[in-house]
């Protein structure tokens, strides 16, 4: 009763908005900073607290960001006890508490509890719970930990505040806190074991070969921006055999710098460098998203022409690479290596991988979560969305294969050590875009590969997306992946329709989880074909 008190008590300054209703979608919550948010922040306290508990006082995380969008904006998201997405079941007990008014939280909070911490271990109350969080650098973040706090402190919960990090590093803190005893520990809990870990890993992943000219990165005025210039200390500089990083746009004093005209979202969805690039034509640029977890590479050639290599060239470079060192290894025929896309991903990749590379490949919806989880099918499962999330995940069967191998030959030791080496290089807890920034740059240098080389490995099929504003877009379901529409009744049938008339066509639609809309993708031989089909495609939602 007194922690049912307490509950309510410390909720006073956070009231539940009049007429809002909150989900809990694919990024958490996410919406303009003051309009409730700290309500739904407090719940997540709670939500978190509960979690903790049915996990046997594992360590659960919890970050505040909204990523790429506008400063002015801020989110909350819920970190499993192995760095991953909140497990699914939960997300609708993250929106009941969110939608829930002050004076019930109490009461809330002990039926949740009957509910949901059943078993007799969850009933030790001697034990804490366990939580860790942490925030991007908008100015609504410490409003939000206070709430976060005040729930967290109604429950007794043992807490770590890491102050400001990316989304991807506090996603390491959550796994490294919940595997310190067990067999592989993830690493050290701390900010300097993050960037020890990622720079060590590096070093014994380059294997002493040069990387060319340097490297500049469009921090988005955000996070990423303080976190580079932090892991840059710890990595080789040019001037010792290392890497050449050039920051910019990580200004994060100007609040309103974040995500404007800048950053992974921006250069995906406008197609072009952001207009404070300086680069030179043949320069390798990247861009990361607001909270780091996304990355997108780029470069101008002499015509001043943009080209863009994104999530699906990072896949395919990636997946090549390791398929290329297990290969070298003499372990290729004893681990399964796949790549996971979704229906976003270019055509022209997908047969790139299956026909070329010869590997397996899957689609899933859309969603890290969902692409995460189909990645652990596979020995080696390389995962990205064409906006840039991924990672790859290395199961226990592939870590016993690479560190148990008895090499052969010099070459065969090298391939190994630099697989044993991405082990650690690659945030297996959640995609991230210094570690992907990394493994591309030790990729490109083992091939001694320039952006160009990178680009011609297979030729993109123009494609064209459009976002369609409806009336209600909860009557769209999708099927298979996405790709199919199952309701309303007759409009796969003439999206077929179109697709089979076009030229190499293919498109979808699909009812975004992020916004009220509906969005299209189409793609075609020709780029006009594309545009077309895309607005065909719109007619039939429309
Ligand atoms: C979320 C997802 C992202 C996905 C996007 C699609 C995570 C962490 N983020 O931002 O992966 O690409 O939604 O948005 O899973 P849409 O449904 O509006 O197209
Ligand atoms: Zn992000």
């Amino acid at each position: 009763d007194e922690v049912k008190n307490a509950l309510v008590q410390n909720a006073a300054p956070y009231p539940l908005p009049e007429g809002k209703r909150f989900q809990y979608g694919t990024a958490g919550f996410r919406m303009k900073a003051d309009v409730g948010l700290d309500h739904v922040v407090y719940a997540v306290g709670i939500v978190a607290a509960l979690r903790s508990k049915r996990r046997n006082e594992a360590t659960i995380g919890v970050m505040i960001t909204a990523s790429h969008n506008p400063a002015e904006d801020n989110g909350v998201k819920v970190v499993d006890p192995m760095g991953d997405m909140l497990e699914q079941e939960w997300e609708e007990y993250a929106t009941q508490l969110a939608n829930t008014e002050n004076a019930l939280f109490g009461d809330i909070y002990e039926k949740l509890t009957n509910d949901l911490l059943v078993d007799p271990v969850h009933q030790v109350h001697t034990r804490k719970s366990k939580v860790v969080f942490a925030r991007d650098t908008r100015a609504s973040g410490p409003h939000l930990i206070k709430a976060l706090k005040a729930s967290l402190d109604a429950l007794h919960v043992e807490y770590t505040d890491y102050g400001i990090l990316t989304t991807p590093m506090l996603h390491h803190m959550v796994r490294c806190h919940n595997t310190k005893n067990s067999p592989r520990p993830f690493g050290e809990a701390s900010e300097a074991g993050y960037h020890k870990k990622m720079a060590n890993a590096f070093k014994k992943a380059m294997y002493g070969r040069k990387i060319k000219g340097h490297l500049t990165v469009d921090c988005a005025n955000g996070v990423g921006g303080p976190k580079l210039h932090d892991l840059l200390k710890y990595l080789p500089n040019a001037s010792n055999d290392g890497i050449d990083i050039k920051v910019v746009n990580d200004d994060v004093i100007k609040p309103e710098a974040l995500n404007y005209e800048c950053g992974a979202d921006y250069v995906k969805t406008k197609q072009r460098a952001p207009p404070s690039s300086n680069a030179v034509p043949f320069e390798r640029c990247c861009s990361l998203d607001g909270d780091a977890d996304r990355i997108v590479y780029y470069f101008i050639d002499d015509n001043k022409e943009f080209h863009l290599l994104d999530g699906d060239r990072i896949a395919t470079l990636a997946a090549n690479f390791i398929a290329d060192q297990a290969r070298v290894a003499g372990i290729g025929d004893k681990l399964k290596i796949g790549v996971v896309q979704t229906a976003y991903a270019n055509g022209a990749s997908t047969e790139y991988i299956q026909k070329v590379m010869k590997l397996p490949v899957d689609c899933t919806p859309t969603g890290v979560k969902h692409l995460h989880h189909a990645a652990k099918r596979f020995d080696i499962g390389v995962y990205f969305e064409a906006n840039g999330h991924g990672t790859v995940l290395f199961n226990d069967n592939a870590i016993d294969i690479i560190k148990g191998h008895d090499p052969q030959s010099p070459g065969q030791k090298h391939a190994l050590e630099s697989l044993d080496a991405l082990i650690d290089l690659i945030n297996q807890a959640v995609g991230d875009a210094f570690s992907d920034m990394l493994l591309t740059e030790v990729a490109l240098a083992h091939r001694a590969w320039s952006p160009q080389d990178w680009m011609n490995t297979y030729i993109d099929l123009p494609n064209k997306l459009v976002r369609v504003v409806v009336p209600d877009r909860n009557v769209f379901k999708a099927v298979d992946a996405e790709r199919r529409l199952e309701s309303p009744a007759g409009a796969q049938a003439r999206i077929d329709h179109y697709v089979n008339l076009t030229n190499r066509g293919r498109a979808f639609a699909r009812a975004s989880g992020t916004e009220d809309a509906v969005r299209v993708y189409a793609e075609a031989h020709s780029a006009r074909d594309a545009e077309k089909l895309a607005n065909q495609v719109a007619e039939v939602v429309e």
